[in-house]
């Protein structure tokens, strides 16, 4: 990169997004600021580590502290760039509208940088938000700094640029995808989406695209409610199938043999803070109009449900069963869990008292569960029964011969 095309950026938020395009930024020579409220975060990176598990994170963040160009803190300062990576969770909303997005943190986020801005500026939102929220952040802006936009300027340039460039990256893929995706760069007019393509094209191999930032917003929301609907519709055949007696694993397997047909797994429900979130934006948007989206959402929504129910019909004809739960995580190979089905259903069979649980979970230690956690051998010689709930790894090399005693429900169907 050229000297000069080295910007100052503050970073809004250094969670799973925030941190990384942060680290990225600054190992391009970018001088980046990296703001967070969470205390732990921030001492960590300034000490080069990280809080959050995502492979290969930990290598970056260390050669973008170790340059100088990364540093965190509590408060934003002035700068060219304000990138804006905080959370957007919903809060529960009325019936029809589903559930609405909670939009106070990239309130407060834009409030926190309104008084570092200058004329020339660039703000950024990656955050995945509702259609029309860069639009709303101009005109807080506007609100907090008249000042900006008195029009002493002759060539009458626009005093801050907005744009959403969403974030696209897979949990577990983070390092790889944020350099090599396509991404999507919407902007409050034109000017702003290509100022905000120079930044991006420092660090991003794949192509960018540019566009208007209420279709940047619907374009991620979109993405995300595709993948839902696709997994609602896998859960949904799953359902079918054991009413009627097929295997829906070589149902599907074999149906995906069609060159046109491409149907996803079912699972236990779909987690995550993403597709289990999304979709509800675009429903708040046009609830009478979203009918395909919402309906996928409450078919994963009730799955958790539907597989307790079944844990509970078989462990009637024990006296004291045990139960296995193999996997906690919202899905495989990773130690997040956040919305995770596989933690509500476990969670629901505690309050139950159907039987003794017995978790493992190889990817936690079990800081942030409130029950015991078990060896995976453990697990496999005491339990009744067996509740697959996360594809994990460490799950698929069991002999599944050996389990031949025990009642066996596969909600991932690692052993069809
Ligand atoms: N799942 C199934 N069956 C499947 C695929 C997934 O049940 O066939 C479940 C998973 O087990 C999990 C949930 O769906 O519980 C979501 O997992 P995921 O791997 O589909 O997606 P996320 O939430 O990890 O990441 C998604 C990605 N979006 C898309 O693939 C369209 C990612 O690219 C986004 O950046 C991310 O959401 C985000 O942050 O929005």
């Amino acid at each position: 990169m050229k000297k000069n095309a080295a910007k100052k950026i503050v970073i809004m938020g250094l969670g799973y997004i925030g941190l990384p395009t942060a680290s990225m930024l600054a190992t391009k020579g970018h001088q980046v600021l990296g703001v967070d409220v969470n205390a732990e975060a921030v001492e960590s990176i300034n000490q080069g580590k990280v809080h959050i598990v995502e492979p290969d994170l930990d290598i970056l963040v260390k050669a973008a502290v170790n340059s100088g160009n990364l540093k965190a803190a509590f408060e934003p300062a002035e700068a060219d760039i304000f990138i804006l990576a905080v959370p957007t969770p919903f809060k529960d909303g009325n019936h029809l509208a589903g559930k609405s997005p909670d939009l106070s943190y990239i309130e407060e986020a834009v409030k926190a940088v309104a008084p570092c801005l200058n004329v020339g500026n660039l703000i950024i939102l990656e955050s995945t938000s509702p259609i029309g929220t860069t639009e709303w952040i101009e005109s807080i802006v506007r609100e907090q700094r008249p000042d900006l936009y008195e029009d002493n300027d002759p060539n009458h340039r626009t005093p801050v640029f907005f744009a959403h460039c969403p974030e696209r990256v897979l949990p577990g893929k983070i390092m790889h995808e944020l350099v090599n995706n396509d991404r999507i760069i919407g902007g409050n007019d034109k000017q702003s989406a290509e100022k905000a393509k120079e930044l991006y094209n420092t660090f991003c191999s794949g192509q960018i695209f540019l566009t208007d930032s209420k279709t940047a917003e619907m374009a991620k929301l979109v993405e995300n409610s595709f993948r839902d609907v696709n997994i609602g519709f896998a859960n949904e055949l799953s359902l079918i199938c054991d009413k009627v007696g097929i295997n829906v694993w070589e149902l599907i397997e074999l149906a995906n043999k069609h060159p046109r047909v491409n149907i996803l797994q079912p699972g236990p429900g779909v987690g995550g803070h993403c597709i289990a979130v999304d979709p509800w934006f675009v429903v708040a948007a046009a609830p009478e109009e979203a009918r395909i989206i919402r309906t996928a959402r409450e078919v994963n929504d009730t799955k958790p449900d539907w597989v307790i129910d079944k844990v509970i019909a078989k462990a009637d004809r024990f006296k004291e069963p045990v139960i296995g739960c193999l996997g906690l995580a919202f899905k495989a190979n990773i130690d997040d869990l956040r919305e995770s089905p596989a933690l509500e259903i476990t969670r629901k069979l505690y309050s139950s008292g159907v039987g003794k649980i017995m978790v493992c979970e190889p990817n936690t230690h079990g800081d942030f569960v409130e029950f015991p956690l078990y060896e995976l051998n453990e697990v496999l010689k005491a339990a009744d029964i067996l509740l697959v709930l996360v594809d994990h790894e460490e799950f698929k090399g069991i002999d599944s011969e050996s389990l031949k005693e025990k009642v066996v429900i596969d909600t991932r169907g690692i052993w069809r």
